[in-house]
């Protein structure tokens, strides 16, 4: 498509509870929206780098400045951008692949309503609906864990995740199987902890979990593959895998059994279909990671874990789960599962009025 106008809109939502995980605690969603026009088309893309560098080094206004300065302009001055291009277009700058992951979702969206297809349909999705997990933040006290645990497990959840930290570990897994028996229970650590814990870490082998997510540093691959010889419960990386490449290391160093695919956090829906397709032909199993995303951004996760290498449920809830009030229609968790959606492109829209409401601040591009 030849485009004509790129919009940045900074979109800020209360969030139903404070999310609190070892990075720190949260009690809005801010994100980074795109959309692209062009050939009587229009398309949006989501953003997951954070109001503040902690989960990466990408963050809400960093990316927006990235877009605008040295992405905007290539897209703009381009005869025709294909999303299957914008990767190689923007390979000189370096890094922001959640600023490129934005910017190639929405030059998808737009292309794929323009020929009537879905995402899903794209990526290569073989189911209609998907088994929803969530995401449990670090509560202050044990009871109160166990009140939110029960609303999720009441509402149909089918994975409960809880997030941990050094103090905050084998007592709340403790207290949740035994509240609730053996539901599928995972945790992820957001790299809270040294190989030297690897004694406590140890401890949690005794809960049946499905995975203990990244544990250590982002950088410490080879670590990873020393705690995995020592842990019996299989670890999972999330932000170790920054791409296809760096995925391949992982599954050759066995630093992890299993992999979270982010799209955001490793450049874009077409990377995390290439590290589905390697970790499937290696026998890894993956599954669609969240960044407590508006509808936009959830809805693509929810075509992304779709496809058949998506074994164990994702962080891909309903939208109530975080928000009262969403920007596109709320993404519903029924008997566990969410629907694929099948309209064209993300087969969700933003609705004007709460778009309106929940933006702080928007800055339209255009052609020069
Ligand atoms: O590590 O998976 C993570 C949210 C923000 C940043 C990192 C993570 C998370 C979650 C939430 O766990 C998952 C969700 O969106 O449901
Ligand atoms: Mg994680």
């Amino acid at each position: 498509m030849r485009i004509e106008l790129v919009e940045l809109r900074t979109v800020q939502l209360p969030l139903v509870r404070p999310f609190r995980t070892s990075l720190g605690i949260e009690a809005d969603k801010v994100a980074l929206l795109l959309r692209v026009v062009g050939d009587g088309l229009e398309g949006w893309g989501e953003c997951v780098a954070g109001a503040v560098p902690g989960y990466s080094s990408e963050y809400v206004v960093g990316a927006a400045d990235v877009v605008r300065r040295f992405i905007a302009p290539g897209l703009l001055g381009a005869v025709d951008v294909c999303a299957t291009d914008v990767a190689r277009m923007f390979a000189p700058i370096r890094g922001h692949r959640m600023a490129k992951a934005a910017v190639e979702l929405a030059v998808l969206d737009a292309e794929l309503r323009g020929r009537d297809e879905s995402l899903s349909r794209y990526l290569g999705a073989v189911n209609d609906k998907v088994p929803s997990g969530v995401s449990v933040g670090i509560a202050d006290s044990i009871p109160e864990l166990l009140d939110e645990v029960a609303g999720y497990v009441d509402a149909g959840y089918i994975r409960i995740k809880l997030k941990i930290e050094p103090g905050w570990d084998v007592e709340p897994v403790r207290a949740v199987r035994e509240r609730f028996g053996d539901i599928p229970l995972q945790v992820d650590a957001n790299t809270a902890y040294r190989l030297s814990d690897a004694p406590q870490l140890g401890r949690l082998d005794a809960f049946d979990l499905l995975l203990v997510e990244q544990p250590l540093g982002d950088e410490d691959l080879r670590q990873h593959a020393e705690l995995a010889r020592i842990l019996r419960t299989p670890i999972c990386l999330d932000e170790s895998i920054t791409s296809v490449e760096t995925a391949a290391d992982a599954i050759a160093l066995e630093a992890c059994r299993i992999i979270n695919i982010k799209a955001g956090r490793v450049g874009g829906y077409l990377e995390a279909t290439r590290i589905h397709d390697l970790a499937r032909a290696n026998g890894i199993a993956v599954w669609c990671g969240g960044m407590v995303e508006t509808g936009l951004g959830r809805a693509a996760n929810i075509a992304l874990a779709a496809l058949p290498g998506f074994t164990l449920p994702g962080d891909v809830s309903g939208s109530d789960r975080f928000f009262d009030e969403d920007i596109t229609e709320p993404i519903v968790m029924t008997d566990g599962h969410v629907a694929v959606p099948n309209g064209p492109g993300l087969g969700v829209a933003p609705d004007p009025s709460a778009l309106q409401r929940f933006t702080t601040h928007t800055e339209i591009l255009r052609r020069p």
